[in-house]
């Protein structure tokens, strides 16, 4: 196994491929089995390319050769920023096929973000695009190449000015190695609590695992039609079931450039998408946008929200709004996932986030002591199984607290289980921000503002928003009197933090309250920052 990786114990690895869950396959053959059955089928659509199963394992076995011919081998680790485009999976797949590892950075991540994972996982290659929505990311590939030695290979989708171009990389097959299924297939991102996200590997026998079930869960097959909105990099729409899902059932992809109704609705029309994924921020324009287009969207079996707390009052209007079912998705990338059934009565449906995937889920509600809560009651929720990670890439400090001795994942959110085994999740123990399904940590945040000459104290917390759920909100003593909130603004941007991550407000106080220990008590600061908002829009 690539080092850096904490393996299950043996007794359970044997236990899930006993049980079935853990059958042996790899990406690359799956490919390949998928190129044979669905042959000339569509298996992805973007804009006015299409790609049939048969060929895109053909494009897949042609750029291996090409990676191979750079000198990128088995768990050499490659940052892979694409949106979403049919060359994402052609990338990946490639990558698979070699057992090269696909680092999954999002389309959104700068410098900050982009750098970090490349020294941190000593990447040997980037692949990107050469610009998409504005941004340039020659510019960006430029200055990390600068500081990282050992990223030899940029190579771009498009016009690559002096680097590699990904088309100039399709040659004649070679024959690969073989990858075993308990090898680490790729390395995915959390959201981040401590610092910048952490990274996490999935093997092939895990993560093909969550996706038979989330496909047998969603009742995904080879008519089904999956809109990706979403970036697809992302867990969410990768695999649950997403688009590696639809892949696995022999469906069809449909890669949409933007989440907006204007483009995903004719979409949904055109091309009789059948599912879909959305955060709740989205669902909320979406259900808007209905009564104002006149598109035909009787084709939608399912949608799908998650990423974040979707309100019982949303969700009641989704049925009678898109005339299809509700699947509410409570998910992380470490792995655990849950789902309402597609059959599940409406309360549950727009009451509960679900229940996990597989019976091999073990979950527990826990106080602050790790003491097993009743049903009912609110505590954290850890879990552990057959798709759920044993701990982060090169991270033993952070593992030792993120995982109890037994192997069961610290989620930090806050659950309760109901009477059938269905989750409600009531907040967040973990310091992170939700900003509408993106993930923040605070102190991340808190670490670039103290560079800052003038910041003396910082707290970063998350403040309600009509929109997003939840907004960022950076509260800050400061040296100075007074410094403009754009200057500020500006500098997190010069220091190349992803935009999403900027806060959306900023407030100057003249303290912090503390808890006895003298930490800052965050809780309390969020209650005296909301209540002033409420004060200021009232
Ligand atoms: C409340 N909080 C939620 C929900 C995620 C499927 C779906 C989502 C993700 C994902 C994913 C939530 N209600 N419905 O990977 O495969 C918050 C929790 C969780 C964290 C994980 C998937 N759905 N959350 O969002 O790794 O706090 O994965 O621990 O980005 O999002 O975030 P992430």
């Amino acid at each position: 196994m690539l080092d850096g990786c904490t393996p299950w114990p043996e007794d359970f690895a044997k236990f899930y491929r006993k049980e079935g869950c853990w059958q042996g396959e790899t990406f690359g053959e799956m490919l390949r089995e998928r190129g044979k059955t669905f042959g000339n089928r569509i298996a992805i659509t973007c804009q006015n390319q299409h790609i049939s199963y048969q060929e895109l394992d053909r494009k897949v076995d042609q750029l291996a050769a090409g990676f191979c011919r750079l000198g990128i081998g088995k768990n050499d680790r490659v940052i892979v920023q694409l949106p979403n485009k049919i060359e994402f999976f052609e990338s990946i797949f490639a990558l698979f096929r070699i057992g090269a590892i696909p680092v999954f950075a999002l389309p959104s991540h700068r410098y900050n973000e982009i750098h970090y994972f490349s020294e941190f996982c000593n990447a040997k290659a980037y692949i990107i695009p050469d610009e998409y929505m504005g941004f340039d990311y020659r510019v960006l590939a430029r200055k990390v190449q600068q500081s990282i030695l050992n990223l030899k290979h940029i190579i771009v989708v498009g016009d690559s000015e002096e680097f590699l171009e990904l088309s100039n990389l399709y040659m004649d097959p070679m024959v690969y190695p073989k990858i075993q299924s308990d090898d680490i297939a790729f390395l995915q991102l959390s959201g981040g609590s401590t610092g910048i996200s952490k990274l996490i590997p999935r093997m092939h026998d895990d993560y093909i695992y969550s996706l038979r079930k989330s496909v047998e869960i969603c009742r995904l097959n080879s008519d089904s039609v999956y809109l990706a909105v979403l970036p697809i990099a992302h867990n969410y729409p990768l695999s649950s079931p997403g688009v590696l899902g639809t892949l696995y059932a022999g469906g069809k992809i449909v890669l949409s450039a933007s989440p907006s109704p204007d483009e995903a609705f004719p979409l949904i029309e055109k091309e009789r998408v059948t599912i879909t994924a959305v955060v709740p921020p989205l669902a909320h324009i979406w259900l808007d946008a209905v009564s104002t287009r006149s598109f035909d969207l009787s084709s939608l079996q399912v949608l799908q929200v998650g990423g974040s707390k979707f309100s019982s009052e949303a969700a009641r209007r989704v049925k009678p709004i898109f005339g299809c079912k509700l699947q509410q998705v409570f998910g992380m990338a470490e792995g655990l996932v849950n789902y309402t059934r597609l059959d599940d009565p409406e309360e549950i449906i727009v009451n509960t986030q679900g229940k996990p995937m597989s019976e091999y889920d073990e979950i527990l509600i826990v106080d602050e002591e790790d003491n097993e809560l009743k049903h009912g009651r609110v505590g954290e929720l850890l879990t552990r199984g057959p798709y759920t990670i044993r701990g982060y890439y090169k991270a033993d400090h952070h593992n030792a607290r993120a995982f109890t001795d037994d192997g069961f994942y610290r989620t930090g959110d806050l659950a309760k289980m109901n009477d059938s085994g269905y989750l409600i999740v009531e907040g967040r123990a973990k310091d992170q921000i939700n900003r509408g399904g993106e993930k923040i940590s605070a102190e991340e945040i808190e670490n670039h503002l103290f560079a800052h000459p003038s910041v003396l104290d910082v707290a970063v917390i998350s403040i309600p928003d009509k929109f997003l759920g939840e907004a960022i909100c950076a509260c800050m003593i400061s040296r100075k009197r007074s410094i403009e909130i754009t200057a500020i603004r500006d500098f997190l941007k010069e220091r190349g933090l992803a935009t999403y991550k900027i806060p959306d407000r900023i407030e100057f106080v003249n303290d912090f309250p503390k808890t006895p220990v003298g930490k800052i008590n965050k809780r309390a600061l969020r209650e005296i920052i909301t209540n002033q908002l409420y004060v200021e829009n009232s």
